[in-house]
């Protein structure tokens, strides 16, 4: 695709080559109600301008739509799919997997092991209130690592059946985990924004058979 207008950051242009910060002794958790919990560490990745690039350009973006109830929409953001043994489309992102179950796998006890992308090609599109259920997600505990490029926009979380909202800012190269029972005592949403914001990159990774 022609990727949507984005200027690179002065300060990551000095980073020539996208780099991974450790995750031990930097990830902060927040405990949330019945059992599930967020890691959040902004500034993962450094020098993520050429990552975010190659995710524009190089990704096959693909549009979807869904039915609600008698008719059918389009879905606000653009998508793709990254299945076990389709290649990561940057190797940073291969390393970022790597790393994300190396740090994990101790309470997790699996890999991360696909990557579902997310493109908002502006503040017009969104994400609305969901878990991630379709899968093991809807009975057994699990994590969604998320990896956040390009234009800053905010996670919203609330306690499913209501309650007020959590707000994490993701902004380029930040890092955000959802675990425990979060995907099912949870809900999160990206909001729409009259601001005007330029694209915005999400890069989820999830163990097998959670979607
Ligand atoms: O954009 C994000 O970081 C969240 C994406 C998301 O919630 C989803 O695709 O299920």
């Amino acid at each position: 695709m022609s990727g949507p207008a984005y200027q690179p950051s002065m300060l990551d242009l000095a980073a020539a080559e996208p780099t991974l910060g450790p995750l031990a002794g930097r990830l902060r958790r927040r405990q949330l109600s019945r059992g599930a919990w967020v890691d959040h560490l902004p500034g993962w990745v450094a020098g993520s301008d050429a990552v975010f690039d190659t995710l524009l350009h190089d990704v096959p973006w693909r549009g979807e739509r869904r039915t609600m109830y008698d008719s059918e929409v389009e879905v606000p953001r653009l998508l793709s799919w990254y299945g076990p043994d389709r290649p990561l489309p940057h190797p940073l992102l291969t390393e970022a997997r790597t790393a994300l179950t190396r740090h994990y796998t101790p309470e997790l006890g699996e890999p991360f092991v696909t990557a579902g992308m997310c493109l908002y090609r502006s503040g017009r599109d969104s994400v609305a209130w969901h878990g991630d259920t379709h899968g093991r997600s809807a009975h057994t505990d699990t994590m969604v690592a998320i990896v956040s490029f390009g234009a800053p926009r905010p996670l919203l979380l609330r306690p499913r059946g209501g309650g007020a909202s959590l707000r994490f800012p993701l902004g380029h190269g930040d890092l955000v985990v959802m675990g425990g029972s979060c995907q099912r005592t949870w809900e999160h949403a990206i909001p729409k924004t009259a601001r005007p914001v330029g694209p915005r990159v999400s890069v989820q990774f999830r163990p097998a058979g959670v979607a």
